[in-house]
């Protein structure tokens, strides 16, 4: 219980207050995401709350908002850490080329920007588009982990051309080298207690691990990309705004750029980092048990590892700890159903990086009571989810489906509780 529950209890206790109309909207502690680790130093607690004010600042044509863009803050899109609602996600576009897939810069791809600021052209998704995908925004609760893993852990998980033979082969995302993942990468290796265990090439290419193609090598190459893809603000990294190749000029707004510090960035970051998991609800519940081993036994953790241990970290909390975020951020076909026909890096455009699932149970509080999963929200419960699953998860869904009514409550009350 937050002490401010524990004093609308203790006043309703003495009759103080008018506790039925009051207590039920007191959020617990439990249900709330965007709580921070234990064990920060006042100095970490202190670069925290300033990225998390940079997180919720909004952006006024003035501060460096656009020419184009999509929204004006961290936060509209990604409401208390949580999942967005589908009101605020990304489009993304581009079609097939002759060297492979062409997101089509000419047209303003790939991410489309279809707001601007006044006297501005915003962008439209063009005739010529062929692979048209939306993004839902992801929750960004227990990043840190996430980020703190160490690449030879995720290299050891993929099993490209299953060798093991369960059905489940699981890719890296591998970028070539350029320079902005070169700098995002270096600058996070300077402040690491192992800078080798990062930024490890694979056949000449940078792993990549975050965004639902794993578009991006760490928090800090997102977070960037974000401040100028998202919200048309520059950072040292990208310094360049964004403009409309379609409105014929380059002309961007008055605001210097870059439009927010690399201080800033590095606070936002370190926010994303500090973010703790969500806690589990119900853990000793018999279906919820029972629906743990059913997790198991028909393969859904053939992607959605339940365990990982991260490396060294800077943040005592994040070194080398084991946690439970029910991914192995690779890659999967997850078959025609879920191929838009859009792709990034080297992923195939059915395929995707598997989510973390911690925080599943708690979404529908984020959303507006309403629920929306999978990458563009298309599926509105966890059934209808998993029944999504094809290519590579055929085989789990195809166990799902063979389970009586009562193990499939099980299993969704297993994932209602994570
Ligand atoms: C217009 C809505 C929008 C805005 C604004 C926005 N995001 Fe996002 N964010 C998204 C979507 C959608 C994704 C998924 C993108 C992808 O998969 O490539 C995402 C992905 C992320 C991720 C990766 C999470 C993961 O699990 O892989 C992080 C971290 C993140 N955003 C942080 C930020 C920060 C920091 C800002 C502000 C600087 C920001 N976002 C602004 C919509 C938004
Ligand atoms: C082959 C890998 C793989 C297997 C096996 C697999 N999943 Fe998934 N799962 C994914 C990927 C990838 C996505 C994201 C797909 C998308 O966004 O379109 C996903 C999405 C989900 C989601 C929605 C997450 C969200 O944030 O919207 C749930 C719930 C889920 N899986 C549960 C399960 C369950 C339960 C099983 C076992 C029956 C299972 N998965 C088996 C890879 C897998
Ligand atoms: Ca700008
Ligand atoms: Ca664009
Ligand atoms: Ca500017």
């Amino acid at each position: 219980m937050s002490g401010s529950t524990k004093a609308v209890a203790l006043a309703c206790a003495l009759g103080l207050a008018a506790c039925d109309a009051f207590m039920p909207s007191a959020p617990l502690d439990e249900d709330v995401l965007d709580g921070t680790i234990e064990g920060m130093t006042a100095s970490q607690v202190g670069q925290h709350i300033a990225g998390d004010e940079e997180f919720g600042r909004v952006f006024a044509v003035a501060d460096g908002l656009g020419p184009i863009f999509v929204a004006a803050s961290c936060e509209q899109c990604h409401a208390g850490d949580g999942k967005g609602h589908p009101a605020f996600s990304l489009v993304r576009f581009g079609r097939p080329g002759i060297a492979g897939f062409d997101p089509m810069p000419a047209f303003g791809g790939p991410q489309l920007q279809h707001r601007s600021i006044p006297g501005y052209p915003a962008e439209a998704v063009p005739q010529e588009a062929v692979g048209v995908s939306t993004f839902n925004p992801p929750a960004v609760t227990g990043l840190g982990f996430l980020d703190a893993v160490d690449d030879a852990t995720l290299i050891a998980l993929a099993d490209p051309n299953d060798m093991d033979g369960d059905g489940i082969s699981g890719r890296l995302q591998l970028h070539e080298p350029d320079e902005l993942i070169e700098a995002a990468l270096e600058l996070e290796r300077r402040g690491s207690p192992d800078p080798d265990a990062r930024g490890t090439l694979v056949n000449g290419r940078y792993i990549g691990r975050f965004g639902k193609k794993a578009l991006t090598v760490n928090l800090l190459h997102q977070t960037v990309g974000a401040y100028q893809q998202d919200m048309g603000v520059t950072s040292d990294l990208l310094s360049e705004d964004l403009f409309n190749p379609a409105s014929g000029s380059r002309a961007s707004d008055s605001a210097p750029d870059p439009e927010v510090s690399s201080a800033t960035v590095a606070n936002v970051v370190f926010y994303l980092k500090t973010l703790r998991v969500p806690s589990r609800r119900d853990q000793g519940d018999a279906d919820v048990l029972a629906g743990q081993q059913i997790f198991a036994d028909i393969g859904c953790v053939g992607c959605h590892v339940p365990t990982l241990m991260t490396g060294a970290s800077e943040i005592e909390v994040l070194d080398r700890v084991e946690f439970h975020p029910y991914t192995d951020l690779l890659l999967h076909d997850m078959g025609p159903e879920l191929d838009d026909g859009y792709t990034e890096g080297r992923a195939l455009t059915s395929e995707w990086r598997t989510p973390p699932l911690w925080g599943i149970g708690l979404q529908d509080s984020f959303q507006g009571g309403q629920a929306f999963f999978m990458h563009d929200g298309r599926a509105r419960t966890l059934d209808e989810a998993i029944l999504l699953h094809g290519g590579e998860a055929s085989g789990a869904r195809t166990r799902f489906s063979g389970l009586s009514a009562e193990d499939q409550a099980r299993l969704i009350r297993f994932l209602e509780s994570l």
